[in-house]
């Protein structure tokens, strides 16, 4: 891709000699592409600017080692409080968190809830395979109801978590949901998430053949591609319809987009305040 006199390659984005840990297929290639694309799209021509925080999962191997650039790998599901920190110490620096959906709203989960309450300037993009990927493949809180994994053979008898929904509702500026199977959604998705500040979530729906597509009958990466192009929703349309219809639904798009006072904005004003005052 150009854009002007500039062309798109990953060698300005990722660490040379190193290649990305994960099996044939996996929707983490297709997340990462989006992600480094929209980076470029955007104007910047490497990383400088920004700082990756990741914890434990395929989803958190995204960043760290493999981007050109500074990353933090935390402990699983504690990747959130080590990038808030990180934001309040440098406010110039795009900080970025990868994670999966266990790492980010399983074990994770009041983390991720009190960001998005804070509104902490930070940008949360959570590869939601509905699965625990990379320890074999047991039952997420975002498994869809009667899938068979190795955790419930018979199939999962929980409800799932709608982290897009949660992250709106918790008080995230921006947050939005789309899938692999939608490249240039999710590009431009990224792209207007890194221009907002405050508490952006981007969860992308991703294939997980190895230790999702198998057991919940999926014969290729194909049918999983097909599968999300075809059960995708728009969320205006989602809102008319009842919560029978959209069990097996994937609902995509834009939940929130708004401007509140964010961490940052609001912990360098009482500083201020206080330094006025002293
Ligand atoms: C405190 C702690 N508990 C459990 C584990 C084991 N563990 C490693 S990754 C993982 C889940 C990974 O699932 P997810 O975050 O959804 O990422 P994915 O691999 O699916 O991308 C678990 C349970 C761990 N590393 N640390
Ligand atoms: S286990 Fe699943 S998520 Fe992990 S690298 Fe393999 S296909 Fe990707």
């Amino acid at each position: 891709m150009r854009m002007g006199e500039r062309t798109f390659s990953t060698t300005n984005y990722l660490r040379p000699g190193l290649r990305f840990p994960f099996c044939p297929g996996c929707g983490l290639y297709a997340l990462s592409d989006a992600f480094l694309r929209a980076v470029f799209e955007l104007g910047y021509d490497d990383f400088r600017k920004f700082c990756f925080v990741s914890g434990i999962g395929c989803s958190s191997w995204i960043p760290s080692p493999y981007y050109l650039a500074d990353s933090v790998h935390t402990l699983h599901g504690r990747s959130i409080p080590v990038a808030t920190s990180i934001k309040l110490l440098r406010p110039d620096l795009h900080v970025v968190v990868f994670g999966g959906d266990g790492d980010v709203v399983g074990i994770g989960m009041g983390h991720f809830v009190h960001a998005a309450r804070r509104n902490t300037d930070i940008l949360v993009i959570m590869g939601n395979n509905m699965i625990y990927g990379m320890t074999g493949g047991q039952v997420a809180p975002t498994t869809p109801l009667k899938t068979r994994t190795t955790t419930t053979p018979y199939g999962s008898f929980e409800h799932p978590l709608d982290a897009a929904k949660l992250a709106a509702v918790a008080g995230a500026n921006y947050s939005a949901r789309w899938t692999t199977a939608h490249q240039k959604e999710l590009r431009e998705c990224f792209k207007k998430a890194l221009q907002m500040d405050g508490f952006r979530f981007v969860e992308v729906v991703t294939q997980c053949p190895t230790a999702y597509g198998r057991r919940a009958g999926f014969k290729n990466v194909g049918e999983m591609l097909k599968w999300f192009k075809e059960n995708a929703v728009p969320v205006a349309e989602a809102e008319k319809m009842g919560k029978g219809e959209l069990e097996s639904k994937i609902v995509v798009g834009e939940f929130i987009q708004r401007r509140r006072l964010t961490l940052v904005e609001s912990v360098y004003a009482v500083l201020r305040e206080a330094q006025k005052n002293a």
